[in-house]
Order: C-alpha cells, then sequence, then structure tokens
C-alpha cells in the first residue's frame, strides 16, 4: 500500500476568524498550515477542494435546535442577553462569542462532512480537514474551545455507509464530546491518549470504558507529563493494532491535536514532530480509509510545520521532504533554524517511572478490549 488518493478541504476563510485579544486559540494556523502546503509543492498532488458550509439544520444531527439556533445569532454584542429558558450557552473565557463564530463552524464542520461523504463514496482514501477536530463540543453547549463538534458530525455521516468507525484522539486532552457522543454504541469505537490530573477537561479515565452496547467500545489511555516519543510509540503502536485487529473497523477518523507535541503553550508532553505524525503514518500504512482532522495547537510555528509533515505522511512524500524551510509568506516565523522539524527538550518523562506505569496501563486496556463481543 503506497500512493493512496488525498481530499484536502480547505476554505480561505478559516484563518480569518480570531476568538479575541489573547485567546490560546488562534485560527491563522489553519491559514499558515496551507502556506507552507503549498509552498512545498503538495497541493498539485492531491484533490484540493472548498468544503460546503453546513447550515444550522446539519448540525442539529447532533446538536439542540435551540443550541444551533442560539449560534446563528450570538454576536459580542447580544451574548448576555441572548438565553434560551434562562439557559447559558457559552460560559467563561474559554468560547467567546466572537464575531463570526457561526460561520466559522460551519466551515470546520463543513469540511468534517464533506471529507466524510467522499470517504464514504470511494472518491478517496485519505481525506484532511486542519479546520476540523474540535472535539469538546456537547449536543447542547460549547466547550474549551469547540462549539460545533465537526468530528460527531463526520462520524455520524460515515455511519450512513460503514458499519463501524474507529475514532483516535492524540490531542493532549480528552476527547469527551466525541466519546460522550459514542459511549453507548458499538459502532464507533473511541481511544484518547490524552494528560490525566488536574488538566482540563478532567475526564478519561481508563476504568471509563462504555456503558450498555457501548461498555469496551471507550478507550481511554491517561498519560503523565513529559511523554516522550519512545513512550507514546510503545503505548499508542500495541493499543491501537489490538483494537483494529479486535474491532475490524471499516474507517478511521485521527484528531491530530499538536497540543501534545514538546514547548506546546498548553500543552505538556514532549512528543517531536516525527513522534506526533507516527500517528497518521501508522495508520495511512493499515490501508484502511482514514479522515485527517486538526483540533488543539497553541506554539502556532509548530502546529503548521506539525500538519503540513502530516499532510506529506498521507500522500506518502514524507522522506522526500526537504527539511529546510521553502520560502513561505511567514518564514520569519520559523527563525532561527527555518527547519521542518519540532524537537523535544530536557523535561523529565513521568510515564517511564520505575513504577511500570504504561505496563500496567496497556494491561488494563488490553483485558477491557479481550471483553469485546468478537
Ligand atoms: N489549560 C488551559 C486553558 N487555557 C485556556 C485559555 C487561555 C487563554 C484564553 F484567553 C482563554 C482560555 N483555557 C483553558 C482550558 C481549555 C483548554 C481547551 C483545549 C481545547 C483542545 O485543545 O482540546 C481542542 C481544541 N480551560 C480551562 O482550564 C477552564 C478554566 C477552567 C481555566 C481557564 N480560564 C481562562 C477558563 C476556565
Ligand atoms: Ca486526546
Ligand atoms: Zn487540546
Amino acid at each position: 500500500m503506497s500512493k493512496r488518493r488525498v481530499a484536502y478541504y480547505y476554505d480561505n476563510d478559516a484563518g480569518m476568524f480570531s476568538y479575541g485579544y489573547g485567546h490560546a486559540m488562534k485560527p491563522q494556523r489553519i491559514r499558515m498550515t496551507h502556506d507552507l502546503v503549498a509552498t512545498y509543492g503538495m497541493l498539485d498532488k492531491m484533490q484540493v477542494l472548498r468544503p460546503r458550509r453546513a447550515d444550522a439544520t446539519t448540525m442539529t444531527r447532533f446538536h439542540t435546535d435551540e443550541y444551533i439556533h442560539f449560534l446563528t445569532k450570538v454576536t459580542p454584542e447580544t451574548a448576555e442577553e441572548l438565553t434560551y429558558h434562562g439557559t447559558r450557552f457559552l460560559v467563561g473565557d474559554d468560547n467567546p462569542p466572537f464575531d463570526g463564530v457561526f460561520e466559522f463552524c460551519s466551515i470546520s464542520a463543513g469540511g468534517s462532512i464533506d471529507a466524510a461523504k467522499r470517504i464514504a463514496s470511494g472518491a478517496t482514501d485519505i481525506a484532511i480537514n486542519w479546520a476540523g477536530g474540535l472535539h469538546h463540543a456537547k449536543k447542547r453547549e460549547a466547550s474549551g474551545f469547540c462549539y460545533v463538534n465537526d468530528i460527531v458530525l463526520g462520524i455520524l455521516e460515515l455511519l450512513r455507509t460503514f458499519p463501524r468507525v474507529l475514532y483516535i484522539d492524540i490531542d493532549c486532552h480528552h476527547g469527551d464530546g466525541v466519546e460522550e457522543a459514542f459511549y453507548t454504541t458499538d459502532r464507533v469505537m473511541t481511544c484518547s491518549f490524552h494528560k490525566f490530573g488536574e488538566y482540563f477537561p478532567g475526564t478519561g479515565h481508563v476504568e471509563d470504558h462504555g456503558r450498555g452496547k457501548g461498555l469496551g467500545y471507550a478507550v481511554n489511555v491517561p498519560l503523565r507529563d513529559g511523554l516522550t516519543d519512545e513512550a507514546f510509540k510503545s503505548i499508542f503502536e500495541p493499543v491501537i493494532q489490538r483494537i483494529l485487529e479486535w474491532f475490524q473497523p471499516s474507517a478511521v477518523v485521527l484528531q491530530c491535536g499538536s497540543d501534545s507535541l514538546a514547548g506546546d503553550k498548553l500543552g505538556c508532553f514532549n512528543l517531536t514532530m516525527e513522534g506526533h505524525a507516527n500517528c497518521a503514518r501508522y495508520l495511512r500504512k493499515s490501508g484502511l480509509p482514514l479522515i485527517l482532522l486538526g483540533g488543539g495547537g497553541y506554539t502556532v510555528k509548530n502546529v503548521c510545520r506539525t500538519w503540513a509533515y502530516e499532510t506529506a505522511c498521507a500522500l506518502n512524500i514524507e522522506d522526500d521532504i526537504d527539511r529546510n524551510l521553502p520560502w513561505n509568506a511567514y518564514f520569519e516565523w520559523f527563525g532561527p533554524r527555518y527547519r521542518l522539524e519540532v524537537l523535544s527538550n530536557n523535561m523529565a518523562d513521568m510515564n517511564t517511572k520505575d513504577d511500570g506505569y504504561l505496563d500496567n496501563l496497556k494491561e488494563t486496556i488490553f483485558r477491557q478490549i479481550s471483553r469485546l463481543p468478537f
């Protein structure tokens, strides 16, 4: 399995929005990633598509009518007065009612839904939407910078065609919104790798592994600070291999949140670009229909490097691209080395202490998976 057809969803408007001055989430990173992808000459090697914007009715396949209606109406000026029977949909600083919030969501969700449609039709083998991956959004509320759950909407689209979908989440935060949406079904298996313990959103304990028909179909891999490439690979590959064997998914959705990289402003892991991209490469090699989505990532220059590199991985050209960055519109952001790289730092890996933490975790997860009724 070498060359695979890749569909790349991009809308130039996505990068124009702002969560507000000083907010950690910077939609501009989508545009900067695209600029790197373009200057590396990757656009000629894939189907480049502008997604249809998801409308309000489409969003209510998962979200409540009241919540989506609110999102269509809210502006920075009306947020205070707009409530539904006293319900507040946006609470705190994480999810500000920024100008154009609904349009931003319709681009993000439209990209993931179109990606799913194209995968389901067989018109492509891999589909990419770096504006997607907003995994915290709930049925009736925004959470953790996420308003509309493009991932859930994309998976619901895949389920129209495929019997089983595997969702994998390598963002440093727990993929709680996606897990919650599919917690009681055996048609979607969710697997999140995340920092656990005094960290947002606080969910994702290893013992939380599904309910009812979905028992065993949610996998949580709670990790500690300082995760290195070697430690991550030592748990990611065996867990995913076991899931692929037992669950036999018809398609895979990989949320590539890049706040799991070393030096991220909100993250606390120590992954290099190669260690992060190993997940996309591993799944490309599985030969299964694959959707790659964005997510978190707050050290913008590293987000762009990594998602551009992962685009190259989808195209199977990662070994051919120049590690010296080509001249691009944001070149000065990438100094002083101007390289396509994210290096690790000297933080301690609290996962590889002598207490056998990762081995115990693996054993627990294997036990959960082996009880699946196959
Ligand atoms: N950690 C963290 C963090 N930092 C912020 C933040 C920073 C600057 C701002 F201007 C606004 C907010 N919020 C948080 C977390 C939410 C993290 C969301 C991650 C999203 C994702 O990467 O997984 C996917 C896109 N929120 C909290 O910790 C909640 C608070 C409890 C503390 C911070 N204040 C600002 C809000 C309430
Ligand atoms: Ca995660
Ligand atoms: Zn995150």
